[in-house]
């Protein structure tokens, strides 16, 4: 018999790895659209950050204790999931690809993990609910006006939403000098989808009207009494997302939050703010077991997931790559992508000897 022909491995050859999702998509996205989804603030510096801080950890893995089939089954806020991996909230998924959000959606549901829908989203709170049947969690940014964001609380309630991210790392749109640059707005046909459309165009001028046009929907006085008067106002599990001090953890879970994101926004916002895994030691400390700590930002391979969750964290959320595989190829993409890191975590944890997730812990790691 003939042998075949190796596989060449090229730059559209399909997706190895999560971080091959991103030419990808800058192929076929408008470049504004891409710079928009793949930048952060100013000089970038937590945007590498966020990647570098997983590189400064390696594992002292164990011998003869792999198991064949690692059970990646994970518990958060109440509900089953089938590995510790979740969809980050992020605007206006239509920019990525037509069917947005619900596509997003329909892919986390299929792969059995939450798929968290942003208040400035492209989709409506009502018509994701309608998309698929799986765990969905609503993030809030809070609006100026009080009504408003009590009006979203009530339909994500309506609508089967089962948690509340409150997002309090930006209390005004950090400084996007790609997008300055682009002078990015809206594109045309995409809106928000939760607002109502006398909300939906307000201050959109100047150098960089997407960031005005957040700005006008997002309260830059946010505080304390906003977190109290959330808590007060829905019984949904209420999670704080963007959190990177101990002070700041321990204030929100005394206050009655159930969970926390360690979270710099995908380094997006503050500037040389802490990364995100580096941030997470002190977060899990300070909160000492009494509520479930996620992290976000840089998190690419399986084995991020594994050094996150050895340091404390109960699961992680993944932004950039999935709006990648999203605008590469829809629900199929994120699905494909999904399934990446979960074969990549299920090996992962077989060569460093963890059968399940509660067998991960700090001692299985080394900071160099
Ligand atoms: C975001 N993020 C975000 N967060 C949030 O709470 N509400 C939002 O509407 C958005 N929008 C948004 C848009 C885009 C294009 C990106 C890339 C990110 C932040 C997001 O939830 C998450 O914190 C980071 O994306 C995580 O970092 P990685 O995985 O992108 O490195
Ligand atoms: C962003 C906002 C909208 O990061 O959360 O672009």
């Amino acid at each position: 018999m003939p042998k075949t022909a190796p596989h060449r491995t090229t730059g559209t050859a399909a997706p190895l790895k999560l971080e091959d999702f991103e030419p990808a998509a800058r192929a076929v996205l408008p470049q504004d659209i891409y710079d928009y989804i793949a930048g952060g603030a100013e000089d970038e510096a937590t945007l590498w950050d966020n990647r570098a801080a997983f590189a400064r950890y390696r594992f002292r893995f164990k011998v003869l204790a792999s198991a064949d089939r690692p059970d990646l089954g994970s518990e958060v806020f109440g509900q089953r999931f089938t590995m510790p991996v979740h969809l980050a909230p992020a605007a206006i998924q239509r920019m990525a690809h037509q069917d947005g959000e619900a596509a997003a959606y329909r892919a986390a549901s299929d792969a059995g993990v939450a798929y968290c829908l942003s208040t400035l989203s492209s989709v409506s709170i009502e018509d994701l609910a309608a998309a698929a049947t799986g765990a969905r969690w609503f993030q809030l940014y809070l609006h100026p006006e009080r009504a408003v964001s009590a009006a979203y609380i009530e339909r994500a309630v309506d609508a089967g939403f089962s948690a509340i991210l409150l997002t309090v790392d930006l209390p005004k749109t950090g400084r996007r000098e790609r997008d300055i640059r682009n002078a990015f707005s809206l594109p045309d046909g995409v809106a928000y989808a939760n607002l109502e459309s006398r909300r939906r165009t307000a201050t959109a001028e100047g150098p960089d009207p997407f960031a005005q046009n957040v700005n006008a929907h997002t309260s830059a006085a946010l505080g304390w009494a906003d977190l109290e008067w959330l808590l007060a106002r829905t019984s949904l599990p209420v999670i704080v997302k963007g959190v990177v001090r101990a002070d700041d953890a321990r204030r929100a879970v005394e206050a009655g939050a159930r969970g926390l994101v360690v979270s710099n926004h995908g380094g997006r916002q503050l500037d040389y703010a802490i990364a995100s895994l580096d941030a997470l030691p002190g977060v899990v400390e300070a909160v000492g077991g009494t509520v479930p700590v996620l992290l976000d930002g840089g998190v690419r391979r399986g084995t991020d997931v594994l050094k996150a969750l050895c340091l404390g964290a109960s699961g992680v959320l993944i932004g950039r790559p999935y709006l990648y595989a999203l605008a590469v190829g829809g629900a199929d993409g994120v699905r494909g992508m999904l399934e990446l890191l979960r074969e990549e975590i299920a090996l992962s944890m077989s060569l460093l000897g963890a059968g399940r997730l509660s067998e991960l812990s700090q001692d299985l790691l080394t900071r160099i």
